[in-house]
């Protein structure tokens, strides 16, 4: 690694901000962006100018799937708070109804209970949170402000333990994440988010497009691939991901890329399929080193709600889930799913999706989310 420490964050301070030096030109469809010794991060949702390809010619920019929003210059916490608006204004309207003018008494503290478990805490977050106000402020009278805040405390220490930042270890090139979750939960997007946030860090990555089940999917990586200045290991529709994902951790050790991130089908014609698909990825990657992946990421789409506990536990069964990202957190009043699923499996929860733009994976922080969650600044 080298000794010159970036100043741009923890990731920054980790990889010496310069992975992506000197690494060779790769010899795939789309080159990285040229004279790059240090990539500059991009300014929020700026769109690098495409690179033709010649075997997609004409991809349109931008992309159908991935849709541009308007450049909103916001700090990091606006964001997440803007990201969560739905939940928390929920749960702040329902706080607001409970408590006003009211004692923490136990039939107020049951309708509490109640609309935490409807706000989709669980049930064990949701009596834990509320028992804990009770020994602290049992007959007296408390403002809706009070309640707010004493939950955003109590629901940071059910996520602190799980709130742990996707670092790709420096030693091994590349640090191989693979990527899985049901079609449509958000894969795609989040490998696009992840490699603006590793390249604008300076790290060299390769994304493998191994959803050969759809050819639109191979494509909006590509573009991705192209936004983001990675090369994208891809081959047509129907082609074996397991081949695919081998030769991409090959050309990938052969670059020494820092990172590898490979996309996978997330509907084949049934859950036996799938599961011989991830487990036949994971075994071929093996072959090459026997240590990947070194990630598994499951991608779940908050806006499934209590859904998302079954796909967490479905994917289990089918492969060694390491770290979960939850996207359309800006789409949903759902929110409250990320704290039970916390507090249900005890997995480590990497990144959020807060919109559809390049910007929008923030790494996931216990307190910001907790206080997004109950409105608080
Ligand atoms: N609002 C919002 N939309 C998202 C987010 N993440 C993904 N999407 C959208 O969800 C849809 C499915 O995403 P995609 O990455 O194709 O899912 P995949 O099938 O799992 O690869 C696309 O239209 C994405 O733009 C997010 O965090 N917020
Ligand atoms: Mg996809």
């Amino acid at each position: 690694m080298s000794e010159q420490t970036a100043k741009k964050g923890w990731l920054g301070r980790l990889f010496g901000g310069n992975g992506g030096g000197d690494i060779p030109t790769p010899p795939t469809e789309i080159p990285p962006p040229p004279d790059n010794p240090v990539a500059p991060p991009l300014p929020p949702d700026v769109v690098p100018p495409t690179q033709p390809t010649p075997d997609i010619p004409g991809v349109p920019q931008p992309h159908p799937e991935i849709p541009v929003p308007p450049s909103q210059p916001s700090s990091w916490f606006k964001r997440i708070s803007q990201g969560l608006s739905r939940s928390s204004s929920r749960l702040t309207q329902g706080i607001t109804d409970l408590f006003t003018k009211r004692k923490l008494d136990d039939e107020a503290l049951e309708e509490l209970e109640e609309l935490l478990i409807t706000a989709d805490l669980g049930v064990a977050t949701a009596s834990r949170v509320t028992a804990h106000l009770a020994k602290s402020r049992f007959a007296q009278e408390v403002t809706p402000e009070e309640v707010r805040g004493a939950l955003a405390d109590e629901i940071a220490e059910v996520l602190a333990p799980v709130a742990r930042p996707l670092i790709p270890d420096p030693e091994r090139k590349p640090h191989v994440v693979l990527v899985v979750g049901v079609n449509g939960s958000g894969k795609t997007t989040t490998i696009g988010k992840l490699a603006k946030y590793f390249r604008d860090q300076g790290l060299a990555v390769t994304l493998a497009a191994g959803d050969t089940f759809r050819a639109a999917a191979v494509e909006q990586l590509k573009v991705w691939g192209e936004r983001t200045g990675c090369p994208v290991i891809a081959r047509g529709q129907g082609a074996d991901a397991a081949g695919l994902a081998f030769d991409a951790l090959r050309e990938a050790q052969r670059r020494q890329d820092d990172l590898l991130l490979i996309d996978t089908a997330g509907r084949l014609q049934n859950k036996s399929d799938l599961m011989a698909e991830l487990q036949k990825i994971v075994r071929v990657l093996r072959k090459h080193d026997a240590s990947a992946p070194h990630d598994v990421l499951l991608v779940l789409d908050a806006t499934v709600g209590q859904n998302a506990h079954s796909q967490v536990e479905i994917f289990r069964e089918m492969t060694e889930v390491s770290g979960l990202v939850l996207t359309k957190l800006d789409g949903t009043a759902r929110g409250g799913v990320l704290v039970a699923l916390a507090e249900k499996f005890k997995l480590p929860v990497h990144a959020i999706g807060v919109g559809e733009g390049a910007d929008d994976l923030r790494p996931f922080e216990a307190m910001a989310f907790a206080r997004g969650l109950l409105g608080l600044e």
